[in-house]
Parts: structure tokens; C-alpha cells; sequence
């Protein structure tokens, strides 16, 4: 198995191309509707006369690819923690679990020349931008499979047009700029996603580079996945003001529900048309994180059990999105139940093979530190007395 996937059964053309034809997809075998329709909640908009449709149509199989890959990030962040906790993964590891339909969401209305960079929560991401399961979990027991072939760990996952995975806090902002600044010099029709935490909101150099990015009209896409913390603090208790999608200033922003996979792929394809036409925009998705903010913090003690409770039981995004599958008829319950089937056989099996791969050669571990090393370069390891040339 290689470390990057084939990116799902429907590539962003494919999906039009799904809605034109509607009925075709409508499998007689099962009641189902080809289509639906959903009203979204009201987007909050700063600095726009107008923003996202609140009334959204997926198709069959579109909803059912979102379904899939939701649950996929989840199974898959569920077993990383577990196997975190049999020590099979050591050194850092950042859950997803909760934030799903966000990555998910905003990958529906982007195609993978679009560019992302994140911070250090990077597991659904790497894996919707392209990076296999056991490109994750390989990575994460830092073995060779692993999308980095295990240098990288949990913070440091890359695949193609996906940037990382920085550990750095807001670190990752300005460089975001940046591959937007190449992208528009280039000539090219993409756009940079750049996502920031809560916790990364109020660094000066968000605030440069929003200015920059203004000034040259860059077709950057600024991405708060706001969860409510920053670590163990609440946003309220870190931020002035908390509506992030202002913080811009003279750059407009939109706040959307980051927990309804639908609002988020509407709110993304309004900002990639915007970004394009006008310059950067500010977008805020409200989400929630189930789990501490890593494994070494159980994640209790500066909110409450109950709080997470509530959260998991009225806006889960997958639980909600299920419940808008069944009522509308895009899915049965049967078909659900074998995809989650289907999801729990192929993470045991991408975990299996993550805890049994090999690891890198020692003399492995000096490589690819620069791209062309001069033929007779030397590299220095932990002690000046150990070296290795590099391959
Ligand atoms: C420059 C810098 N300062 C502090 C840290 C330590 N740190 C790691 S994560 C974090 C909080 C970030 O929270 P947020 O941006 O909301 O992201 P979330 O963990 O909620 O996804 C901090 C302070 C760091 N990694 N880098
Ligand atoms: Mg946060």
C-alpha cells in the first residue's frame, strides 16, 4: 500500500458532473433520493453585501462520500489515540475528533491544485488532501509507510499541494501568503487555504499578513477552525473579541457552522470565487474538539464533562449529518451501517500494517535534509562526533 490514496471515487468534476445527471444515480435496489435540499444556518457576514446560499443541494453520492470520509477521519483518529495509548505512537499527537466536517467540507469546493497549510492538527487533513490511512498511522508510529516514511510524526505530514502540518503556532500564516503570492505571480487559478486556530488569533504576524495579503489581492482563503480553546483556554478567555471573521479589519470575513459538512462546502466555493476575483477573505468555522489538546491532556480540566457531552449529542457532525441522509432519503440505514463497516475493517487493517511496517535505516535518518546536497556533503547527527554523508 503506498502512503497517498487515490483521491476518493469522485474527483470535484465529478460530483457536477453527478448533479447534472441526478436521477441516473438513484439505485433502484434502494429507496433513495437522487437529491436534496437543506437550509443551512444563517452565515454572519463582515464587510459583504451578500454571502453563501443558505439553501443547499447534494446529491446521493456526494452525501455518501462525506458521510464516508467523516467517518473515516474519526475511525481513524480514534485508533491513533488508542494506539497512542499502548505506546505504539510516542512523541506528539493531535486529534481531529469532532472538527470532520470542516476539512472535509471545504476539500468538497476546492480540486487538488488548490493549495493547504495548517497547524499541527493535521491527521483529517493530510488524509483529505490525499495521504492514505496508513500514510497517517504509519507516519504516527514513525514507521517507513508513513507519509514522511516517519520523521515526521504527527505534526509533520505533507502530500501533494498540502504544505503541513506546522508545529509553530500561526507559523504556517504568512507562508500561506506566500503560496498565494507564487500562485497569483504564476498565473494560476488556485487558491491557498491557510488555516489558524482560535489559539493563533491575536499574533502580530496574522495581522502583517493579512495587510500584505490585502495589498496584493492575494487569493488566500484564511481558515479560524475555531474550536474554543487554545490549549487549556477558552477563546473568551484569550481573545478581545472572539468574532474572529471580523478580525481582518478591511478584509471580509464569513462565519460559518463548522459543524455542518454542507455549510462549510458552501461557504468554501463562495470564498475560492471570491478569492479569485477580489483578494483574500476571513473564514471562521465554529467547531469543537472532543479531545484534550493532545494526548497528555485529558482535556477536563478547563471545561465539563457535560459540556463535551452536550456537543456530541446535539451537533456531532456526523451524527447530524447522518440524521439528514435518512430523512431525506439519501441513504438507508443499511447502507451507512455496511460503509461504517466497511471504514472499520479498512483503518484495523491500515493500523496493523502501521504497527508490523519497518523502520527507516539508521543512515536513512541523514537524508533529505536539502534538496540537492552536494555529492561530498557531510551531516552532523545529535553529537559533532557522529556524521554520515548524506545519499
Ligand atoms: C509560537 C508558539 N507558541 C506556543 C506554542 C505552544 N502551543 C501549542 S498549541 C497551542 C495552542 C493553539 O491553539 P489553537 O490555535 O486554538 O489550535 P487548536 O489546538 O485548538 O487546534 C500553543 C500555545 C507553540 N507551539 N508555538
Ligand atoms: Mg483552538
Amino acid at each position: 500500500m503506498l502512503p497517498f490514496r487515490s483521491l476518493g471515487t469522485l474527483s470535484p468534476s465529478a460530483v457536477t458532473k453527478a448533479w447534472k445527471c441526478g436521477a441516473a444515480l438513484c439505485n433502484g435496489k434502494y429507496s433513495t433520493a437522487a437529491s436534496a435540499t437543506f437550509t443551512t444556518k444563517d452565515f454572519d457576514l463582515h464587510k459583504l453585501d451578500m454571502g453563501p446560499a443558505t439553501e443547499v443541494s447534494t446529491t446521493r453520492e456526494e452525501a455518501i462520500q462525506f458521510y464516508r470520509e467523516m467517518q473515516t477521519i474519526r475511525r481513524m483518529e480514534t485508533t491513533a489515540g488508542n494506539m497512542y495509548k499502548a505506546k505504539q505512537v510516542r512523541g506528539f499527537c493531535h486529534l481531529y475528533s469532532g472538527q470532520e466536517a470542516c476539512c472535509v467540507g471545504m476539500e468538497a469546493s476546492m480540486t487538488p491544485e488548490d493549495a493547504v497549510i495548517t497547524a499541527y492538527r493535521a491527521h483529517g487533513w493530510s488524509y483529505i488532501r490525499g495521504v492514505s490511512i496508513l500514510g497517517v498511522l504509519a507516519e504516527l508510529t514513525g514507521k517507513k509507510s508513513g507519509c514522511s516514511m516517519g520523521k515526521g510524526g504527527s505534526m509533520h505530514m505533507y502530500g501533494k499541494n498540502f504544505y503541513g502540518g506546522n508545529g509553530i503556532v500561526g507559523a504556517q500564516v504568512p507562508l500561506g501568503a506566500g503560496i498565494a503570492f507564487a500562485m497569483k505571480y504564476r498565473k494560476e487559478k488556485n487558491i491557498c487555504v491557510t488555516l489558524y486556530g482560535d489559539g493563533a488569533a491575536n499574533q502580530g504576524q496574522l495581522f502583517e499578513t493579512f495587510n500584505m495579503a490585502k495589498l496584493w489581492n492575494l487569493p488566500c482563503v484564511f481558515v479560524c477552525e475555531n474550536n474554543g480553546y487554545g490549549m487549556g483556554t477558552s477563546a473568551e478567555r484569550a481573545s478581545a473579541s472572539i468574532d474572529y471573521y471580523t478580525r481582518g479589519d478591511y478584509v471580509p470575513g464569513i462565519k460559518c457552522d463548522g459543524m455542518d459538512v454542507l455549510a462549510v462546502r458552501e461557504a468554501m466555493k463562495f470564498c475560492k470565487d471570491y478569492v479569485l476575483k477580489n483578494g483574500p477573505i476571513l473564514l471562521e468555522v465554529a467547531t469543537y474538539r472532543y479531545s484534550g489538546h493532545s494526548m497528555s491532556d485529558p482535556g477536563t480540566s478547563y471545561r465539563s464533562r457535560e459540556e463535551v457531552k452536550e456537543v456530541r449529542e446535539k451537533k456531532d457532525p456526523i451524527t447530524t449529518f447522518k440524521e439528514k441522509l435518512l430523512s431525506s432519503n439519501l441513504a438507508t440505514a443499511d447502507e451507512l451501517k455496511k460503509i461504517d463497516t466497511e471504514v472499520r475493517k479498512e483503518v484495523e487493517a491500515a493500523a496493523e500494517l502501521a504497527k508490523n511496517d519497518t523502520e527507516l535505516s539508521g543512515d536513512y535518518l541523514y537524508n533529505q535534509i536539502y534538496n540537492q546536497p552536494p555529492a561530498d556533503y557531510i551531516v552532523r547527527g545529535c553529537d559533532p562526533m557522529t556524521t554520515s554523508p548524506s545519499k
